[in-house]
């Protein structure tokens, strides 16, 4: 059913993996209508607990393939962007759950912000991220205006952006742009523990902490209180918390449900 991803979904765990690595999984239209039905699949399962978003070969994704007809100089650019790029940042951003990268080899362009939109970035410390568009005349599109201040400040940004300069990983994690820099042969492991992490984990309350922290940059202090307000009071009626706060009372490790 796929050919440029690799897809799968057990028992809540997904995973999904660009494959087009002779091309350095850079994106063409295929690969996002690909992306999009796999997000479809995690998007409709109310038992997803967990989203992997990983990539086949030497690199993680090089962006937008600049072979693909869509991205031909001269041609409407917006397009794409509004066909494919935007809903899928929005989408993962939006995903009630655990979104976790798992990024080697270089990430570029689209493919650095597509890293940057999921919530958890495991990077090996051979990878690198670069906002390739400066190089190629264009703006850093995918979230990346919007991202990286928010991750690194704006004289970072800003740097980042004009210069397309390439960060090693160790850097993206020291200033703030990824969660984890790790030994390049102990990324798996890493990826691995966080995954059982979450597939066990109270994913309703994740979830509602992710959405409180992802719109917390544009809101008043009274507009996060209520916000958070609103989110525990929900919370609080969940088979979750009524299992975390009865393992604990029982000294037992909580069994959650994702609810
Ligand atoms: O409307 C719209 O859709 C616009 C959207 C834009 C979103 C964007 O992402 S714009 C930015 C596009 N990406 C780039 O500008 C990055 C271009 N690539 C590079 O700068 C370098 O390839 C890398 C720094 C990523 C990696 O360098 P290196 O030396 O490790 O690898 P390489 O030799 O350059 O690339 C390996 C192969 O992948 C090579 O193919 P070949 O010669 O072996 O057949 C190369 O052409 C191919 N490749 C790499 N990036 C792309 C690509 N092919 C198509 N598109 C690419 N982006």
């Amino acid at each position: 059913m796929y050919d440029t991803i690799q897809f799968e979904g057990l028992g809540g765990v997904y995973r999904l993996t660009l494959n087009r690595p002779d091309k350095l999984n850079s994106f063409n239209q295929q690969m996002h209508r690909e992306i999009a039905a796999a997000l479809d699949v995690v998007e409709a399962d109310p038992q997803a607990r967990v989203l992997l978003l990983a990539a086949n070969g030497r690199g993680f994704c090089a962006g937008q393939d600049l072979a693909d007809e869509s991205v031909t100089p001269g041609g409407d650019l917006g397009a794409t962007i509004e066909q494919y790029y935007n809903p899928l940042i929005v989408r993962l951003t939006r995903l009630p759950l655990p979104v976790i990268a798992r990024v080697q080899g270089v990430a570029a362009g689209a493919g650095a912000n597509l890293a940057l939109a999921c919530d958890m970035v495991f990077a090996g410390e051979s990878a690198s991220f670069i906002q390739a568009f400066a190089g190629i005349g264009l703006v850093p599109d995918s979230g990346g205006t919007w991202q990286l201040p928010r991750l690194v400040g704006q004289a970072r940004a800003m740097g980042l952006a004009l210069t397309g300069e390439r960060v090693k990983a160790q850097a993206a994690e020291a200033m703030g742009m990824i969660w984890r820099c790790l030994p390049d042969d102990a990324l798996d492991e890493a990826v691995e523990a966080a995954v059982a992490q979450f597939a066990a984990a109270p994913t309703l309350g994740l979830a509602r902490t992710k959405q409180a922290l992802r719109v917390s940059s544009t809101a008043t202090l009274e507009e996060q209180l209520a916000l958070e307000c609103s989110y525990q009071r929900e919370l609080g009626r969940s088979a979750d918390y009524a299992e975390g706060v009865a393992a604990f009372s029982e000294k037992r490790a909580p069994t959650f449900v994702g609810r």
